[in-house]
């Protein structure tokens, strides 16, 4: 997940929103994309099948000692994604769309604007990401759309019990080790008929070698971006839905003068990560994904979070294009151990605000260390969101 405008990488969503007006392309029933001038039925389907045939695809399932089933993880380092089925009760995905759906209802009418649509105060007026829409002028009456919503966990408390669900962080445990710790959240919004498109783009821009060989090693040891989790509240389908090519994480497309394909070019080799709602797409930061425009009549919403190894955060330089309360801006920055143990304590908060609101459920029990209080409450609450202190501020792009 990318969005900033940065030097050598520009940012998926920041791009997406800038290009959304200027692509010609529509991911739409008989459309013939100018660049490929394969029909987009035939692309679906046959990126449907390729997808099948992957192997990366089911329930969490874990072994005997907790860790997740060895087939899952090899598939996932195989491919670079991986897609867990039936994660999200339905009464959850409830709490969280109706949730989201009062923050969209108090989206500002204009980027930058604090009044919404009904006249009244936005509650977070700098976290929304919004672009035009077509036919509309800058400054018009029309209310713009939303594309992203960034940092949900400090206005969505659904969004943060959804951070501490325990058979996520058993996963991510798996993946990272049992002392994981944050990344990035925020909320894609590809509304139906008017989705902006995601850009071709791989996130990790860190640890690769000087020639673009992923420091991560095919058994997941070594340096690695993360990953990038999409908890589905939507039917996310090949019209709508991120599109994957398998096996893209072992080498970075922008090293030695390289450069990521335009949206608009249909990539053969990619596959729609289609889910539905309650389901979870886990994408390597390495992988090269992106969305086609949505203009079906279904609109996609994905919760994207994501967590780190410790020992890949800690102490790596880079360019940080996540610490701000929407895509655009960036920073250099080193990781120090203060920085990410202080982030690391929003995992036992939302596993103490799920505890609160789920207590017939087993709780994680998260091995790693943090610095701040892990208990839930009004205190914890203003803590996290404390302007200019807010938990976001120490997110970590790598
Ligand atoms: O869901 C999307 O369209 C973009 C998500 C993304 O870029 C990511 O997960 O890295």
């Amino acid at each position: 997940m990318e969005y900033a405008g940065g030097l050598a990488f520009i940012s998926a969503l920041w791009l997406l929103v800038l290009t959304a007006k200027g692509s010609d392309m529509s991911a739409s029933e008989g459309h013939t994309d100018a660049t490929t001038e394969v029909p987009w039925r035939e692309y679906r389907e046959n990126g449907l099948k390729r997808a099948q045939a992957l192997g990366n695809r089911g329930p969490m399932r874990f072994d005997d000692d907790g860790v997740l089933a060895r087939d899952i993880l090899e598939a996932y380092r195989r491919t670079g994604f991986y897609v867990f089925t039936g994660v999200l009760s339905a009464a959850e995905i409830a709490e969280l769309t109706a949730e989201f759906d009062a923050v969209l209802d108090n989206a500002p009418v204009q980027q930058d604007g604090d009044v919404d649509k009904h006249g009244r105060p936005v509650r977070f007026p700098g976290y929304y990401t919004l672009s035009q829409r077509d036919g509309t002028e800058n400054g018009s009456d029309e209310p713009a759309i939303v594309g992203l919503v960034s940092h949900p966990l400090m206005m969505m408390d659904s969004a943060l019990r959804t951070y501490g669900h325990p058979q996520i962080l058993r996963m991510v445990a798996s993946v990272n080790g049992a002392d994981f710790v944050p990344f990035h959240e925020s909320v894609f919004h590809k509304g139906a008929g008017e989705g902006p498109p995601t850009r071709w783009h791989q996130d990790g821009r860190t640890h690769w070698t000087d020639d673009g060989i992923a420091l991560e090693q095919a058994d997941g040891t070594g340096k690695t971006h993360g990953f990038n989790l999409s908890v589905s509240w939507s039917h996310c389908t090949p019209e709508n839905c991120l599109w994957v090519v398998p096996g893209s994480h072992r080498r970075w497309r922008l090293a030695n003068g390289g450069a990521f394909p335009p949206i608009t070019e249909r990539l053969a080799e990619a596959v729609p990560m289609t889910l539905e709602p309650g389901e979870c797409g886990m994408v390597n930061r390495s992988s090269l994904h992106g969305a086609y425009p949505n203009r079906s009549a279904e609109r996609r919403i994905t919760m994207v979070i994501g967590f780190h190894k410790r020992t890949s955060a800690i102490g790596a330089s880079t360019t940080n294009v996540h610490a701000f309360p929407r895509p655009g801006a960036t920073k250099h920055i080193t990781y120090s151990e203060d920085y990410v143990l202080r982030r690391a304590r929003m995992i036992p908060l939302a596993i103490d605000a799920r505890r609160q609101h789920f207590p017939e459920e087993a709780p994680y029990e998260y091995a790693g260390s943090y610095i701040g209080d892990g208990a839930w409450n009004e205190e914890a609450r203003a803590q996290i969101s404390r302007e200019g202190e807010e938990y976001w501020q120490r997110d970590i792009t790598l």
